[in-house]
């Protein structure tokens, strides 16, 4: 066996950053190379993601277990991939999606699968001494992305107190990495004492790290946002723009858009025109999930009166998949694509959708889970996709800043090229303030 093949994989149970089981793969290189890698887990799941497998047992972590996963890591994944080449990525993702031989990846379990397509790069680019960023990138140019920072949350985050999940800074103005996390700390500091000041009541932070207030209203969230902003000592919309995952699939209700805590119901055509207000009122520059994970034949309304302005994300809609991207670029129904591998669950699929997303003139934003761990590896992903965008939390909680610190590092260390280096970043907008 060659010293860069696979000798052996191990997985391990480990706790994400809700204290839910997820797993951890470990492997060895017949070189004596090691490298392990642990992998997310989200709440506000869309439907069309590849299946964690869990196992079941209510007497374990309430059935969260996942051990069974982890015993296909060990047994029939570890088998079949000995011998393979680390560097054959495609290869190791093509076997195991061969193995399962599911659609979703429903038998091994797309968090075996990822955690392993995860460890083999990373044990690939330590074999041949390259950082992990810059062996993903291959022949893509990377590049330091623009965070996308969550400040406020929502829905399933945060006890649904409001609807909408997120709104994000958006700090594309600065001039480095550095520079945009010092931006970010001031404005979530400062969102605190603008939400102390309505008389909001703290019991800790939401499951991302950022404030879950119950506002009046889910607009109060972008008033005390931009107000935020600029309690900070900066500019909405100039300087620092608003970013939203609405997460539309989790308050859809027998056809309608249900805003419980405003007591208001509506179609899709009235909610995009509520969203079209805020964009006309607030520098928001990027909507995430506006509409329901299945209303194709609404997305593409969506997209044409608010596309302009804001650019149009799937991540619930698209699940990281190259086949719903492919149907959503034809039909003009987003503008741009979250990216979560564990949406997909392997590696060569995550960028052939990063990929598909570029030739279609898209944008793609890299995203964490709700559910994290301390692995770094989006991090590097972010800088190898090239795209220029990522999003994974606030910045109270370690599992977050995991990925914010290591890219702090590598802006010093690793000679990349800034955000604003990619082509229509972002949509020009004009609204820079609440009028
Ligand atoms: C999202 C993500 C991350 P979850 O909806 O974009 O914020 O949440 O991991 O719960 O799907
Ligand atoms: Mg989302």
């Amino acid at each position: 066996m060659s010293k860069t093949a696979i000798e052996s994989i191990r997985a391990f149970e480990v706790l994400d950053s809700r204290g839910r089981p997820t797993v951890e793969a470990c492997v060895t290189l017949a070189g004596g190379v090691v490298a392990a890698a642990q992998v997310p887990s989200g709440a506000s799941t869309g439907m069309s993601e590849a299946c964690e497998l869990r196992d079941g047992d209510a007497r374990r972590y309430g059935g969260l277990g996942v051990l069974l996963a982890c015993g296909h890591v060990e047994g029939e994944i570890a088998a079949a991939l000995r011998g393979f080449e680390a560097a054959d990525q495609a290869g190791v993702d093509g076997a195991m999606i061969a193995l399962d031989a599911t659609a979703n990846k429903s038998r091994l379990g797309a968090n075996a699968i990822l955690a392993v397509s995860c460890a083999v790069a990373r044990a690939a680019a330590l074999s041949q001494g390259l950082p992990l960023w810059r062996y993903l990138a291959g022949d893509r140019q990377p590049v330091l992305p623009l965070p996308m920072v969550n400040i406020l949350s929502g829905g399933l985050h945060a006890a649904r107190a409001m609807e909408f999940q997120d709104f994000l800074a958006v700090p594309w103005a600065a001039g480095s990495f550095a520079e945009a996390m010092e931006w970010i700390a001031a404005i979530h500091r400062s969102a605190r004492e603008v939400l102390e000041g309505r008389g909001a009541y703290f019991t800790g932070v939401a499951d991302e790290g950022g404030w879950g207030p119950k506002l009046a209203t889910n607009e109060a969230a972008l008033e005390v946002l931009t107000e935020s902003i600029e309690r900070a000592g900066l500019r909405p919309g100039e300087q620092v723009s608003i970013a939203i995952d609405v997460a539309a699939s989790h308050f859809f209700v027998d056809g309608k858009y249900d805003l419980a805590s405003e007591g208001r119901r509506m179609a899709a055509a009235e909610f995009v025109e509520l969203l079209e207000g805020w964009c006309r009122r607030y520098p928001v520059v990027s909507i995430e999930d506006g509409l329901e994970q299945n209303a194709w034949g609404d997305w593409p309304a969506l997209t044409a009166s608010l596309g302009g302005w804001a650019q149009i994300i799937g991540d619930d809609f698209l699940t990281t998949n190259p086949a719903r991207l492919e149907r959503a670029v034809g039909a003009r129904a987003a503008n741009a694509v979250l990216v979560k591998m564990n949406q997909i669950g392997t590696l060569t699929e995550t960028f052939a959708v990063v990929d598909a997303a570029r030739r279609a003139g898209w944008r793609a934003v890299v995203s964490a889970r709700s559910g994290e761990t301390e692995d770094s590896f989006l991090a590097d992903l972010s800088i190898a996709c090239g795209m220029g965008q990522l999003k994974v939390g606030s910045i109270t909680r370690s599992e977050r800043l995991a990925k914010y610190n290591r890219l702090l590092v590598l802006e010093k260390t690793a000679g990349l090229p800034h955000w604003s280096s990619v082509p229509a970043l972002l949509p020009p907008r004009s609204v820079t303030r609440v009028s």
